[in-house]
């Protein structure tokens, strides 16, 4: 751990106590770390006698966080439905650039604003006037409970529940590599705090539509293996698509990625999913994300694509036939080892 936290906390502090009017946004498609940062945060400033308006941003609030304690403070607006001059200072919350905060416009911040970026992504742009960017914690949740800490400010049981949900979520339910003995310190705190937490991880975890277990189902019904089964792919062609009246849903893809995955020996894995004729979205997984960066693949075909390291997503305007062969060239010319 660095001390990077300990430095920031008392001039992001003294930065809040000069401002009154505060605004608070949860990024495109808000996880419970964004939702839970942004309403522990909004709890905090209260409790400071802070004026905080709090923002929903790009999407709509998502119908699986809805156990939220007081998500109502979060107003559904985006960054185009307000007046940036109202406001003296912005807390950019788990937000690594300003595309996380709109991709309705471009951003620009009057100069009579402050801005304070507090992340953990290690892609942070460092866009703020203050950057607290720490990539060695799990969270933003996780780095607010140590700033709350330090500025001696009493973590409720309301902050606690959303701080604790957005722990696990972005650990994958205490999983992934960042989660460390100091993440489940922090959680236990927070759950000795607030222990009524496991109707928000049902709600969070049981809440698929028809329609993407329905694609599942599509999907599972149609693998492809390459490479002597290390590489597999699963494809739904624009025919089922249109046959079935269905639709793209934006986690589908990554909901059938993570199902290849769970099988030892299918090192790589894609989903394919040709929602418009000729517009291919891909997921990609992999088991050994030291081994097989899918970032990678991910970034050097198709479109906007990008991600992590273990699981990561583009977009390829071909016909599904030509897209399958664009993806499995570069996937053995990025990592030959498979092809042997
Ligand atoms: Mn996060």
């Amino acid at each position: 751990m660095t001390d990077q936290i300990k430095e920031l906390a008392s001039k992001i502090l003294e930065t809040i106590q000069k401002s009154n009017k505060i605004l608070l946004h949860c990024h495109p498609y808000p996880d419970p770390d964004s939702v839970g940062s942004v309403l522990a945060m909004s709890s905090a400033l209260k409790k400071l006698g802070k004026n905080v308006t709090a923002i929903v941003g790009d999407t709509e609030y998502p119908q699986n966080l809805l156990e939220f304690p007081n998500r109502e403070w979060i107003q559904p607006k985006n960054y185009t439905q307000i007046d940036l001059n109202e406001f003296d200072l912005f807390l950019i919350l788990d937000s690594s650039s300003p595309s996380q905060i709109t991709q309705f416009t471009e951003i620009t911040f009057p100069k009579s604003m402050n801005t304070i970026v507090i992340d953990h992504h290690d892609t942070n742009s460092r866009f703020g006037k203050i950057n607290l960017v720490e990539p060695t914690y799990s969270s933003t949740s996780q780095i607010l409970h140590k700033l709350f800490r330090l500025w001696h400010i009493e973590i409720d049981p309301d902050m606690a529940i959303c701080l604790f949900v957005g722990i696990f979520a972005d650990t994958g339910g205490f999983k992934y590599p960042k989660c460390t003995p100091e993440t489940l310190h922090t959680a236990y705190k927070l759950a000795k705090i607030n222990p009524n937490y496991h109707k928000l991880i049902f709600n969070l975890e049981n809440n698929k539509k028809p329609i993407e277990i329905e694609m599942t189902g599509l999907a599972l019904f149609s693998i492809e293996k390459y490479f002597s089964d290390r590489v597999v792919f699963s494809v739904i062609p624009y025919e089922e698509i249109q046959k079935r009246k269905l639709s793209k849903s934006d986690a589908m893809e990554g909901l059938v990625a993570n199902l290849l995955r769970a099988v030892i020996g299918w090192d790589l894995v894609a989903s394919l999913v040709e929602a418009e004729p000729d517009v291919v979205t891909v997921s990609l997984r992999t088991r050994d994300e030291n081994k097989f960066d899918v970032s990678k693949i991910a970034k050097s075909v198709g479109e906007k694509g990008g991600g992590h390291k273990g699981a990561a997503g583009t977009t390829i305007k071909e016909p599904l036939n030509k897209a399958k062969a664009t993806l499995l060239k570069a996937i053995g010319q990025t990592f030959p080892e498979l092809r042997k």
